[in-house]
């Protein structure tokens, strides 16, 4: 008896796939297909997946061809897989020519035609209606994030950018292929469905709100806004215009911070009682982060600090006090925050002229987790216990700058796939700017 096996997302299953396994099981008696999980799929570098895991691997099963059908989660398990299942063909379609000719050792290697002018991610762009997208703002940041976007398809095309400085836009523009610069504002809203809000702090609310106001799904930089009443008025008007409205506060939407939350959650270091987090960069005066009214550390790192301490602590009755260093012209050079809820406490710590270590710690009665710096990339994450041999570590992917996770979060709520704001909820958003309020008061007293 001949084994063959073979591998795939096989997300919208279509008839190349069908040609595929046809072919493969061809090559002998018994085929056994491994149907790669989300989250290796997307450790793989493909984020948006149209299909369930269930529904990929009921289509798969229920291809006439197919005998077996295994699951795959892991780097290495195809290796594994041959000598355990007793493989004696490995077919990959020949799109793969080549990247699989380290298992002829244990088995043959076959590489088959694919069947031309069909793919997964043609049928997910031709099937989902695109998005029009435009930026505001054309900074360091947006130039990051349009780099990522390629990353990820679901029908997003980024189209237009606005500035008031419409040179720059224009300049801007030039470096990439499908991307106009539109001078007038209105235009611009008129022209697209979402937008991301790339600009100075302090313009954030009032593009948000004109957005939302012309019912544009708005991704918009951190600190949205830096008032409790401006944050619930922008929620308001997103619901009552049918727009999702995202803080681009991207480590709440990356694989290894929200793995870290979840088991601090789920009670493996016991009853969290404090959360510390940290984000301090040098930074050069002459720049952005030190002027404007919103200028400081505080402003420019708390949206970070700040989402452990609310995720751990949550967000009612939320009690916080500031002590920071400010220089001459009342920036703040260092902050920090300290909150409280009742039993719990958390502290923040941002620094644009003070240098610290970037590293996240979460105590609980039973043990602690560390997250090294730079913990808002989650990588790596350790929880320790009294014993000190009982430390286990956790790892996961953080692909390219990580923007891309929270743009396909906020794809994913365009296109209807899911409604929840679990990842950082409006709660949170909310809260967030009521933080900031306070801390804008507290050090404007400072200088008097
Ligand atoms: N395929 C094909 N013709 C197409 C499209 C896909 O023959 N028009 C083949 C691919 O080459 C692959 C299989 O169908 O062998 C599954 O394709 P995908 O679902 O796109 O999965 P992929 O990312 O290629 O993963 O072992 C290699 C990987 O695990 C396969």
């Amino acid at each position: 008896m001949k084994t063959v096996i073979t591998y795939g997302v096989f997300d919208l299953f279509h008839e190349g796939h069908v040609n595929l396994l046809r072919r493969a099981k061809a090559l002998g008696d018994k085929l056994i297909v491994g149907v790669t999980s989300n989250e290796f799929t997307r450790q793989r570098g493909k984020l948006l997946l149209a299909d369930s895991l269930d529904t990929r691997m009921s289509n798969v099963r229920n291809c006439p061809y197919v005998d077996e059908v295994i699951l795959e989660d892991h780097y290495g398990q195809k290796l594994e897989d041959v000598q355990k299942y007793g493989a004696d063909v490995f077919v990959a379609g020949d799109d793969w020519t080549g990247k699989f000719d380290f298992l002829t050792p244990w088995c043959e290697v076959v590489y088959l035609p694919r069947t031309p002018g069909i793919s997964s991610s043609s049928l997910r762009n031709s099937r989902l209606p695109e998005i029009r997208f435009g930026v505001i703002g054309n900074g360091r940041i947006a130039k990051r994030f349009l780099k990522e976007a390629k990353t990820v398809r679901g029908g997003v095309r980024f189209r237009y950018v606005y500035n008031p400085n419409y040179e720059s836009a224009k300049r801007f523009a030039e470096g990439y292929e499908k991307l106009t610069a539109v001078e007038d504002l209105e235009e611009f809203f008129r022209s697209v469905d979402a937008v991301y809000i790339a600009s100075p702090h302090e313009t954030h609310y009032g593009y948000a709100k004109a957005a939302l106001l012309h019912g544009k799904h708005t991704l918009c930089e951190k600190p949205l806004c830096f008032s409790q009443k401006e944050a619930e008025e922008l929620f308001s008007l997103a619901s009552e215009n049918e727009a999702v409205l995202m803080e681009a506060v991207k480590t709440a939407y990356c694989p290894g911070f929200i793995k870290m939350i979840s088991i601090a959650r789920s009670g493996f270091i016991g009853d969290i009682v404090d959360v510390e987090s940290c984000f301090t960069r040098l930074t050069e005066k002459g720049v952005r982060e030190w002027e404007g009214e919103y200028k400081g550390s505080f402003t420019e790192f708390g949206s970070y600090t700040l989402l452990p301490v609310m995720k751990l602590l949550g967000t009612k009755d939320l009690d916080v006090r500031f002590e920071s260093v400010l220089d001459e012209d009342g920036a703040d050079l260092y902050t920090k925050a300290y909150l409280s809820v009742p039993g719990k406490m958390g502290l923040c710590k941002a620094g644009l002229g003070v240098k610290s270590d970037g590293h996240l710690l979460i105590s609980g009665t039973k043990g602690y987790i560390f997250a090294p710096a730079p913990w808002w990339k989650t990588t790596r994450f350790e929880l320790h216990y009294e014993d000190p041999n009982a430390t286990e570590t956790y790892e996961s992917e953080f692909l390219g700058e990580g923007l891309r996770y929270e743009l396909a979060e906020f794809v994913e709520r365009i296109q209807g796939w899911h409604d929840s704001d679990y990842l950082y909820t409006k709660e949170e958003t909310v809260t967030a700017a009521g933080i900031f309020e306070r801390f804008l008061k507290y050090r404007s007293e400072q200088m008097r």
